[in-house]
């Protein structure tokens, strides 16, 4: 039996929406989802307002996915212009720097508006036009989020490549877009470290491909040397000084792209997924305010990066469209000691909180002691987002965190969704721990096997979506084959999300992991094709397979199996000199935490890498391994199995 922790009568009291709300309007979302998303609209100003809601086809032949396709909006003016008359002075995003003696300082409503408007003007003067790209390198700073909606002002597409990422990765993002221009800072800090951003830039566009840059923008953040080359590198300041306040906004259609945010998928490298103005920025608003059961007073705290889809939808484009305070914290949850997370929710009086569960797990291996010592008094509103929080991690955030005061919402969603898809409304849905509960607004969920048939009741399998939502991303940035072979072709008629997930008797959802080769480490997904590919681009490899297997902090771990080419000697050395390649190619967010020779790989008769063998081994449950029978060579197995790296 799974513990119920029903709605606290004292929250729902309070909260926007009540389960009687939940009820009814789940079904008229789904029921009538032109009347319940033409009404939605109405939150945002809108220059033209959207007649024709809802236009989506599944159907291969005839696909398309278009949402308020006549309305025109600004999603810059919707973040900034229209809250100026109410909210001027109001902190739009608060700054808390790694190091807590630094100073942290509020950008209100006002001043981001006007720097938002400066840039915009020297983007367009530098020659920056509706639907170029544009590339964001940046430290978790207010300047990021003014560089993404400098470009949104402009029509301009940006695609924020996060801050961890290696040179090599810049360089595919870049070209893979064709990015024109790039805005970076000379340096980022985390951990008391400082992270080479300008550098990375510069060796990332010594790599082909990246002939499309004409500019890199350069804000100075840590004061720390650069190299600048004239006449393509500008400092930041010097670029805005000088220019306008205020800057008109380009009017955009609702299908107007956006932003790309490249994610790893199966396969090859990482997609640029596409997401579009209207239905995006609806959304991200409509699910922020309701899941966080948001009010004008809150101090909004998400942990996330602005490199990743939470930071877009929900540190920067939700709260801003509902005018909210956001924290912005530069650093990391273990410096300068444990305590930071909770010491940052005491300075800025933090009412909601938003942070993943690998970090949960890693703070509740310090005990309890480091929380403990801070109040947390502020906190109304616990969320947890990423991969699947296991039910004592959830626990220890509920009752140690939360001191069983707050309830928390476990939000599941993806990228390629753009905003929260499964999750508990605070004052109407009650929790279960490590269960993301119940669909938001037009959000249909179905499970099914592997013949795609829709399974009914308490049952696991594939979780598809039946029909689409405003949110939903509309391409793979040049390759929209690639999008509909990818998310449609798999169970004609829904969207994949590449995800499996169980369904109990209440009908609530449970989200057991990926079932593709996406491997998911402290909430990022790393697909085994991309690691696979680096290692193999080193000149003693072979071969390589890559599997994740079960970390107690990370949630899943990188494994990986490498066969060397033939005369080369396997070694301690090489091992160390293989990890480090991975990061130096990638980042360090794919470094392998296991590295294992195979002398061979098992494989079927038709040469494909038998994973579901690998994974067992990685996961040493070599007692588990199946059918080996379709295996071209079965003695592989029994010696990768002797020779299985001790975790
Ligand atoms: C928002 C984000 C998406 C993948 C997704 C799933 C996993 C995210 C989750 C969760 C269980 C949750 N995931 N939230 N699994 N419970 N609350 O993380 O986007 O980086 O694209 O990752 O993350 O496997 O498919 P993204």
């Amino acid at each position: 039996m799974t513990d119920l922790y029903p709605v606290d009568p004292a929250f729902a009291s309070q909260a926007r929406i009540s389960g009687e709300d939940y009820q009814r309007d789940y079904q008229t979302s789904v029921r009538d989802p032109e009347a319940f998303w033409k009404q939605a609209a109405q939150r945002l100003d809108w220059y033209k307002a959207p007649t024709r809601i809802k236009n989506v086809s599944y159907d291969l032949d005839d696909f398309r996915i278009r949402w308020f396709e006549d309305g025109e909006l600004n999603a810059s003016v919707n973040c900034l212009d229209r809250q100026l008359e109410k909210r001027g002075d109001k902190t739009a995003l608060l700054f808390e720097p790694d190091s807590p003696d630094a100073a942290s300082y509020p950008v209100t409503y006002r001043e981001l508006y006007e720097r938002t408007c400066r840039l915009a003007n020297a983007l367009r003067a530098l020659g920056v036009q509706k639907g170029d790209r544009v590339t964001i390198y940046m430290p978790m700073i207010p300047d990021a989020a003014v560089a993404m909606l400098a470009c949104a002002r402009i029509g301009a597409i940006h695609s924020v490549v996060f801050g961890g990422f290696a040179p090599n990765s810049i360089a595919d993002r870049v070209a893979d877009c064709g990015s024109k221009l790039i805005i970076t800072a000379d340096e980022g800090l985390r951990g008391g470290r400082k992270i080479p951003l300008k550098a990375n830039v510069d060796a990332a566009l010594k790599l082909p491909g990246t002939n499309s840059v004409e500019t890199v923008l350069v804000v100075r953040h840590t004061g720390g040397a650069v190299d600048m080359q004239m006449p393509r590198d500008r400092w930041f300041d010097a670029v805005v000084e000088g220019q306008p306040a205020e800057c008109e906004p380009e009017r955009m259609n609702a299908e107007d792209p956006l932003f790309i945010l490249y994610t790893s998928g199966s396969t090859g490298k990482p997609k640029g997924v596409l997401h579009t103005t209207g239905g995006y920025l609806l959304y991200a608003a409509y699910t922020h305010e309701a899941v966080f059961d948001l009010r004008e007073d809150d101090v909004y705290w998400c942990t996330a990066d602005v490199g990743w889809v939470t930071g877009h939808s929900y540190i920067v484009y939700g709260p801003l469209a509902n005018g909210a305070t956001a924290l912005m914290f530069e650093g990391v949850p273990n410096y300068p000691d444990m305590s930071r997370f909770w010491q940052v929710i005491d300075k800025h009086q933090v009412t909601l909180f938003y942070t993943a569960p690998t970090a949960i797990r890693a703070l509740m291996r310090e005990g309890e002691e480091p929380v403990k010592k801070t109040s947390r008094k502020s906190l109304r509103l616990l969320g947890s987002v990423g991969e699947p929080i296991n039910p004592e991690a959830w626990r220890w955030y509920y009752e140690v965190v939360g001191d069983s005061r707050c309830p928390i919402v476990d939000t599941w969603w993806q990228t390629e969704t753009g905003g929260i898809m499964i999750t508990p409304l605070a004052g109407a849905i009650a929790l279960k721990p490590g269960s993301a509960t119940l669909p938001f607004y037009g959000v249909q969920p179905a499970l099914v096997d592997a013949n795609g048939e829709v399974l009914e009741g308490a049952t696991e399998g594939n979780l598809v979506l039946l029909d689409s939502w405003p949110g939903q991303m509309r391409s793979v940035y040049g390759d929209h084959q690639r999008f509909i072979d990818t998310y449609f072709r798999t169970y004609p008629g829904t969207y994949f999300t590449g995800d499996g997930c169980r369904r109990d008797e209440d009908g609530y959802y449970w989200i057991t992991g990926r079932v593709d080769d996406v491997i998911n480490v402290s909430g990022h997904r790393i697909g085994t094709a991309e690691v696979e590919s680096a290692l193999v681009a080193h000149p003693k490899v072979a071969e390589a397979a890559v599997v994740g297997f079960p970390h107690d902090i990370k949630g899943q771990g990188i494994y990986a199996y490498v066969t060397l080419k033939a005369g080369e000697a396997p070694g301690d050395d090489l091992v160390k000199e293989l990890v480090a390649w991975v990061r130096k190619e990638i980042g360090p967010i794919a470094t392998p935490d296991h590295l294992q020779w195979a002398p061979g790989l098992p494989k079927t008769r038709s040469g494909k890498i038998m994973r579901r063998i690998l994974r067992k081994i990685a996961e040493n449950a070599p007692d588990q391994l199946g059918d080996t029978s379709t295996l071209a060579d079965p003695g592989v197995v029994d010696s990768l199995v002797s020779e299985r790296k001790v975790k």
